[in-house]
């Protein structure tokens, strides 16, 4: 299976995530990157190849202009404005606030277009959240115009980034431009399954409204898992979309047994959209070793979610979400696509 990769990724350096009320060094990191193309390289899975730049405009058929000046600017501007640390937001346009005003300053900006406090922004996420979503096109691109599956190393992850929102590490929201990427090549049904531990909440909003793009979660019970808001059985689509978003939430502790016939289900719902193009988010933080997620998947268990989604037989396109048990990452990851190749 044909890999795209950036180097550009590895821009992304935060020093800072607050995590149980202590700012730590972020889960989210460079390394995560590294070891995956260490091991793909190692298992000899095909040949890595780097992006070319899509530029803005696939971002801006996703994301608002507003928001995506925000993340280009923010770092420069927070330095400007004469704070110490990384750019950290701490307050929002929360309930009981209007809500729907911009404000002048940086920090107020922050708390509109952020939808979580554990994701700093500092020099080179912009870059990096660019190259990371080139990695997503390329390999869309690739399955797009030769039919063959390909895997997206991206980082940072995407799919809690909505219209106008940052959070949960992810800026751009990769699977999202990559879907409507294959839209505008003419690709009428696209369906995003996302397995991540976490509820895709920003792939979701996107395209909450649309019936041309299915996307269909399993993930951590949002009653007892970020992001807490979303990822509900009861959150089906609205208008048009009604039936287009399904949601499997799942208690922590799930056993792979369970969690593999709920993986049943969901593609049964994506064999009856009959789709032509299948992107995965692919987080692999259900791993029963991830320091902050709570499935149980042993690493074998991620060759039997490669095979069982080879059964969809569908062109498809992996792309990098979570995963943070960085000594286990690379074979995770590894194994879901050997799995897949049979
Ligand atoms: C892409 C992705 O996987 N993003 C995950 C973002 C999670 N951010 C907040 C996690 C809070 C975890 N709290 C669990 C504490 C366990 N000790
Ligand atoms: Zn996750």
């Amino acid at each position: 299976m044909l890999t795209f990769h950036s180097d550009k990724t590895s821009l992304r350096q935060a020093n800072t995530e607050l995590h149980d009320g202590v700012l730590v060094t972020p889960f989210e990191s460079p390394e995560r990157v590294a070891l995956i193309l260490a091991h793909l390289k190692r298992s000899q899975l095909g040949e890595i190849r780097a992006p070319h730049a899509y530029g803005l405009a696939p971002v801006l058929a996703i994301h608002d202009k507003g928001y995506v000046d925000f993340l280009e600017s923010c770092w420069q501007r927070w330095q400007a404005a004469g704070h110490a640390g990384e750019a950290m937001v701490n307050i929002w346009p929360a309930r009981t606030m209007c809500g729907d005003r911009i404000p002048e300053a940086i920090s107020g900006q922050l708390g509109y277009y952020a939808l979580a406090a554990e994701t700093s922004i500092t020099q080179g996420t912009f870059d990096a959240a660019m190259a990371s979503k080139d990695v997503a096109l390329a390999a869309v691109s690739h399955t797009l115009s030769s039919g063959k599956p390909s895997f997206g190393l991206c980082r940072p992850p995407g799919h809690h980034a909505a219209s106008d929102q940052f959070g949960g590490y992810c800026f751009f929201n990769n699977a999202a431009i990559a879907a409507q990427h294959a839209r505008d090549a003419g690709k009428t049904r696209v369906a995003i399954l996302d397995v991540d531990f976490h509820h895709g909440n920003g792939t979701q909003q996107i395209f909450y409204d649309r019936e041309d793009v299915l996307f269909v979660s399993i993930h951590g019970d949002p009653a007892v898992t970020f992001p807490y808001y979303a990822g509900y059985a009861d959150e089906i689509g609205s208008g048009a979309g009604e039936g287009f978003t399904v949601n499997y939430p799942l208690p922590p502790g799930t056993d792979v047994t369970t969690w593999l016939a709920t993986l049943d289900q969901a593609m049964a719902r994506i064999q009856a959209f009959d789709p032509e193009l299948l992107v995965v988010s692919l987080g692999v933080d259900i791993f029963e070793g991830d320091p902050i997620s709570a499935f149980t998947f042993k690493s074998e268990d991620f060759v039997t979610l490669g095979e069982r989604l080879a059964q969809l037989k569908q062109p498809t396109t992996f792309l990098m979400e979570g995963g943070y048990a960085v000594e286990d990452i690379g074979v995770n990851v590894v194994n879901v696509l050997r799995g897949f190749n049979g």
